[in-house]
């Protein structure tokens, strides 16, 4: 940026304005950050500082207020810690602005104490290496100098003001903007009108060319951690190998029509649960898994490695032990991969070892008993889900699936290393939290129509729903009004033990408010826990209970 020569060096009563002050702070954040998601794009997506930060504060997120945020913010808890941390640190930088109207000193500590906490947050991320701290050092560089560039000409455009003033005058953005823009430049070329113009024009420059060069920084960033990203690479999988053996007949498996989920749920419309502020980037390339611990062999497997394996596919029910009864984290899709069992069984697991500790690229863990993998259930290495690689947020390129289990202590995403292990030896992410060990789905079922808290005609109403009971298999569910007798729903088609079930039926209601309820029962003839618990630490039970009017 031009720097003056010709200006008066501010004298040490120059004061700036409120907006000039406050610009000059957004101005010199936005630059950092700016900076900071350019370099992380060219080197490690991760590494930007606002995603190492808000990474940094979900993981110091005591619990309770991890769970008000889902509980307010549902799906869009992430989007609300990212809006969260922008206003912090807008009023950050203004802040820091405002507070540096003399100099420069407060607004450069602010940005100094922002590039620490930057750093930090990269230091204390659960994958790190040296290469991720020239984003937020990049970002702290960046910062310093477009503030202080700014800051400098802002104070050179404030003593101009003043001298045209005789001295006398505030900097008031009103009265001096009629003068310089008609008497600019030919008549008081030298004169302190002129250099007023001049100040004013250097400081204009400045900040459009902050402003200019800050906004590109940030798209080519994001473009460069597209390009570089798993989308690109996800694309360039093709086709994944077929299975051997058709899916079963999924006709009749759903009663859509009255209003229950359709049968697969589209990948889309998959419910996602994870930790990750920024959907970690792996790509086939670079995949890399370890397979090690308690076994005879330790086994290192490229993505093609995976894929020339042997295939299954499996229709599969997911589910979140965070599911509150009613709720709605329950999904179904049909995966293809790498079965579990044969990997164990090649590189040899010891008999000491209990559980799979699970860890993915971005170091979350899941633990899971080698018992249930090895069972003959579909626990796979999942590839593909209905049809397509992998999406990037549900694990792109690899993630574990087990069938029967709650997605915390099986469904690892984007897994890159696999260890052998006791029950002892290793205590899994949500299991540091409190949550459970072993999580087999508890038997569950949920009324979709009519919805909670809604009007129905009187007379012949239909009830539906879907019923789950993973890797057991769903033998019955039954409806009641009011607390009366309890009966059978029908059932649509029965797929596969290892999916959930979608039921209808139809009850008699009086005009009047009415209480409806649902339990189901599984096929070893265990009937749904009647009485209600929380999620934590091993899944919600209870029945679905939903409060209707009848018109
Ligand atoms: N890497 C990673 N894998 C993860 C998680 C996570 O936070 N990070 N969350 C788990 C939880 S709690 C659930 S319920 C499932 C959800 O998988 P989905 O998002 O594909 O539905 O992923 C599991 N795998
Ligand atoms: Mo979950």
């Amino acid at each position: 940026m031009p720097l003056a020569t010709d200006d008066p060096e501010p004298a040490t009563a120059t004061r700036l304005s409120a907006p000039p002050a406050a610009l000059c702070g957004l101005l010199g954040v936005a630059a950092a950050l700016a900076v900071g998601d350019l370099v992380a794009g060219l080197l490690s997506p991760a590494s930007s500082p606002v995603l190492a930060v808000g990474g940094q504060f979900i993981r110091l997120t005591p619990e309770w207020l991890k769970a008000f945020a889902i509980a307010t913010f549902g799906v869009y808890d992430k989007l609300a810690l990212l809006l969260g941390i922008a206003v912090v640190l807008v009023l950050m930088a203004a802040a820091a602005g405002l507070g540096s109207r003399r100099s420069a000193a407060p607004g450069a500590v602010v940005i100094v104490v922002l590039g620490v906490v930057a750093v930090a947050s990269a230091t204390a991320a659960p994958v790190f290496s040296l290469v991720d701290l020239v984003a937020p050092l990049a970002a702290l560089a960046a910062g310093l100098a477009v503030w202080f560039g700014l800051h400098r000409l802002a104070m050179r455009r404030a003593a101009a003001v003043a001298s045209s003033d005789d001295g006398s005058a505030p900097d008031e953005e009103g009265s001096e903007d009629a003068p310089s823009s008609s008497e600019q430049p030919t008549v008081h070329r030298t004169g302190p009108v002129g250099r007023l113009g001049a100040a004013r024009r250097r400081f204009l420059l400045g900040v459009v060319g902050a402003a200019a060069g800050a906004g590109a920084a940030a798209v080519a960033g994001r473009w460069l951690a597209a390009a570089g990203g798993a989308d690109a690479s996800r694309a360039a999988v093709g086709a994944l190998p077929d299975a051997p053996g058709p899916l079963a007949d999924l006709s009749g498996a759903d009663f859509a029509a009255q209003g229950t989920p359709t049968w697969l749920t589209p990948n889309n419309a998959f419910y996602r649960i994870d930790t990750a502020l920024q959907v970690p980037q792996l790509t086939t390339r670079d995949y890399a898994l370890r397979i090690h611990g308690l076994v005879d062999r330790e086994l290192r497997l490229s993505y093609d490695d995976l894929r020339a394996r042997r295939l299954v596919e499996a229709p599969i029910t997911m589910t979140c032990v965070s599911n509150e009864v009613g709720g709605s984290l329950i999904s179904n899709a049909v995966f293809l991969g790498v079965p579990l069992a044969d990997l164990l069984a090649e590189v040899g697991v010891r008999p000491e070892a209990q559980q799979i500790a699970s860890t993915s690229v971005d170091g979350f863990t899941t633990g899971t008993p080698v018992a249930a993998v090895t069972d003959g259930r579909a626990a796979m290495l999942a590839l593909a889900m209905n049809g397509e690689p992998l999406p990037v947020e549900h694990g792109f390129p690899v993630r574990m699936v087990v069938p029967g289990l709650y997605g915390f202590v099986s469904g690892c995403k984007w897994l890159t290393d696999m260890e052998l292990t006791t029950f002892g030896e290793f205590t899994s992410y949500w299991e540091q939290r409190g949550w459970a060990e072993q999580a087999p789905v508890k038997t569950q079922s949920r009324i979709d129509v009519p919805r909670a808290g809604g009007t129905v005609l009187a007379g012949r109403t239909t009830l539906a729903g879907v019923a789950w009971a993973q890797h057991t298999g769903v033998a019955r569910v039954e409806v009641r009004a009011d607390g009366g007798a309890w009966q059978d729903a029908e059932l649509a088609r029965d797929v596969s033990i290892d999916t959930w079930r979608m039921w209808r039926t139809e009850v008699d209601l009086a005009p009047g408010a009415h209480r409806l309820q649902v339990r189901a029962t599984d096929r070893g003839g265990d009937t749904q826990v009647a009485t209600p618990s929380l999620t934590i630490p091993d899944g919600a039970s209870g029945w679905h209970t939903v409060d209707v009017t009848a018109i």
